[in-house]
């Protein structure tokens, strides 16, 4: 047994080009000539066969890589030196074949421009004479360049017609075998005046598709006269001369934006495609069947193909699909999956609903971690899938900020230090009582804020989008509890009505039902307003996420002792850090701040609660 690396091989004038398919998996078999990725360029995508057989031990790429010749894309356990084409010394890397090359029928490879190749193109009406200098109107025969080893490929899409003005390198039509599709690009510019094919034909190299109206250069203007007609061979492929008119007139020129090519010189590739989603076994992988220009479209509006059904042959995917289903989201009447899934339920308001569609963010990076060191996976649990989604949801659509503040709890501390004291004594005198917690006031507390600052206590009509504010008079204040399963947020229903030790004999008995995952859904919904408290555990401030549709939260961390002047010295204070997150599409930043100054004061003297 060996190790060998498999390597991207020559791809032609293809610099980086990025990974859009992972085709094998780390265990599995893959024969020589299996293609193992799918990459693709904005113009192509093509797939990468593996030149060996052998067991895929480590995958050396992952989705939305980019990769260029020599990258290695896996590595491969190969049986004995045998499998090695090269007989190479693991571990060595060894570059595949050429993917240009269709070795065998299980070798699903795709055709590359190894070379670029001059799409083949011909004028056929002599224009006016080479004593003109200036370039004249003519007859342009665009023809099927030379496309490597495939013969009998049918047209399965047309994506110019009569009438439209093309430009040089403008794709023509997608052209597909059963394992590649590519992009016929035209050699030269100029009215289309005929469209030789049409959907569902077969065409083969030399094959005349699109007869143009185009200005064309003079023999005397061009020189390099064969340029345009003799396609320059793709390598590793067959090399036959495009069949493409010469005799008439002078050829056509076909310098691209960036280079003028010259008769021996290598111009444009055809954009040459792998078949979508193909794997090895031939099972689709659901990638989307459409041409990489359509793709290209797609990808730069943002349009999720896998979600588009394809109006073109065999469900093909166009670019007027692509359109369609665009102009349907902006309507409103069609919703994207992830919309679907992470928007609609926001009742923020404020624009909200199909607002988060078009965030244009770049894909989550996928990576290999294994690559780095040994992992495990392990399923996240329920609540926390259900919770992700939702914090995931209010920490985008939600203008959110957060303010800072200490509350001076000396006193309330040993208020409540002497008050659980008490509770004991009593317990051990064979009475009950209720131990409480810091938490509990800090309850009461808000409930008075609130009170005094009712839009905390509010939410966006999600009814109108948010173009008005609804005010509860009801204060029912949730707390986030930490569980075995994740985060949950019980609610204290009418904390406006209950007292201290009421609300901590209710905080006990919801936070431990949370913790033995029996809380009822009654239990969890409601709340008007939320606080975080990790005052039992550490830290000093956090940016806690408000809990939709609610529009503020509190996070509490531990208290500690600081000193804090009081106009003459230094005195010892216990002070509760706090931390207040509101949406600012209701609240404004300096009633945040009072909120704040507010509740401290509570806290300072809880006696302010009773004014
Ligand atoms: N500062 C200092 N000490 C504090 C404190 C504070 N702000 N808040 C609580 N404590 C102390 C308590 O007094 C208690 O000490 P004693 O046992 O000596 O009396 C100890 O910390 C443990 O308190 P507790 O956490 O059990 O009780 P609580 O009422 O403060 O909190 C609950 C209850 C359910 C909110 C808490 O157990 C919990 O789950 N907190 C985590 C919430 C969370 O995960 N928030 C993050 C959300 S964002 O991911």
């Amino acid at each position: 047994m060996a190790s060998i690396e498999i390597q991207v091989p020559d791809i032609g004038d293809l610099d980086e080009v990025a990974v859009i398919e992972l085709l094998v998996k780390v265990g599995d078999t893959v024969k020589a000539e299996q293609s193992l990725i799918t990459v693709e360029s904005d113009k192509a995508s093509m797939e990468i066969p593996s030149s060996a057989a052998g067991v895929v031990q480590a995958l050396r790429v992952a989705l939305g890589d980019k990769v260029k010749q020599g990258s290695v894309v896996l590595v491969l356990e190969v049986a004995g030196q045998d499998s090695a084409p090269n007989k190479a010394v693991a571990p060595v890397a060894i570059a595949p074949a050429a993917p240009v090359s269709v070795a065998s029928e299980a070798s699903v490879v795709a055709a590359v421009p190894a070379v670029p190749v001059v799409p083949a193109v011909s004028a056929v009406a002599a224009p006016a004479q080479a004593s003109d200098p200036a370039a004249s109107a003519a007859l342009i025969e665009v023809r099927i360049p030379d496309i490597g080893d495939f013969k009998d490929v049918a047209v399965i899409e047309l994506l110019v017609k009569v009438g439209d003005t093309i430009k040089v390198e403008q794709s023509l039509m997608t052209v597909e075998s059963d394992k590649a599709s590519m992009e016929i690009p035209s050699g030269a510019a100029g009215l289309v005046k005929e469209i030789k094919v049409k959907l569902g034909d077969t065409v083969n190299i030399g094959d005349l598709v699109v007869i143009l109206e185009g200005r064309v250069a003079s023999v005397a203007s061009v020189p390099t006269a064969t340029v345009a007609a003799t396609p320059a061979p793709v390598a590793g492929v067959n090399t036959a001369v495009a069949p493409v008119n010469t005799a008439e007139v002078a050829p056509v020129s076909v310098a691209s934006k960036n280079k003028s090519e010259s008769a021996t010189a290598n111009a444009t590739p055809p954009v040459l495609a792998a078949a979508p989603a193909h794997t090895p076994s031939g099972t689709s992988l659901g990638l989307p069947h459409a041409s990489p220009s359509v793709r290209k479209f797609a990808r730069e509006l943002g349009v999720p193909l896998g979600e588009i059904k394809g109006s073109g042959l065999k469900g093909r995917i166009t670019e007027a699909d692509v359109q369609g289903f665009t102009r349907s989201v902006m309507a409103g009447a069609v919703q994207t999956l992830a919309a679907a899934a992470q928007i609609k339920p926001a009742a923020g308001g404020g624009g909200s609903g199909a607002a988060g569609s078009g965030l244009g963010l770049i894909p989550w990076p996928k990576v290999d971690f294994t690559k780095f060191g040994p992992i495990e996976r392990k399923e996240m649990s329920r609540i926390k899938k259900i919770s992700g989604a939702n914090l995931l949801r209010n920490a985008i659509m939600i203008p959110a900020v957060t303010n800072h503040d200490d509350a001076d709890i000396t006193d309330l501390e040993a208020f409540r230090v002497l008050t659980n004291a008490e509770t004991d004594k009593a317990a051990k005198a064979g009475g009950a009582g209720v131990k409480i917690t810091m938490l509990a006031f800090l309850i009461k507390a808000c409930v008075a804020a609130l009170k005094k600052y009712p839009e905390f206590n509010s939410s966006l009509d999600a009814e109108s989008d948010g173009a008005a504010i609804i005010y509860k008079h009801y204060y029912h204040i949730g707390f986030a509890a930490d569980t075995p399963n994740g985060l949950m947020v019980p609610v204290i229903k009418d904390a406006d009505k209950k007292g201290i030790f009421q609300i901590s004999a209710e905080m006990g008995e919801l936070a431990k039902k949370a913790r033995e995952g029996k809380l009822s859904p009654a239990e969890m919904s409601g709340a008007s307003f939320t606080i975080s408290s990790l005052g039992g555990i550490g830290g000093t401030y956090f940016t806690p996420i408000i809990n939709a549709p609610e529009v503020a939260i509190l996070g509490v961390c531990k208290s500690s002792m600081q000193p804090v002047w009081d106009g003459k010295v230094f005195v010892p204070r216990l002070m509760l850090p706090l931390s207040l997150t509101w949406d600012h599409r209701v609240i404004d930043g300096a009633a945040a701040a009072r909120f704040n100054v507010y509740l401290s004061h509570i806290l300072g003297d809880f006696r302010r609660v009773l004014l």
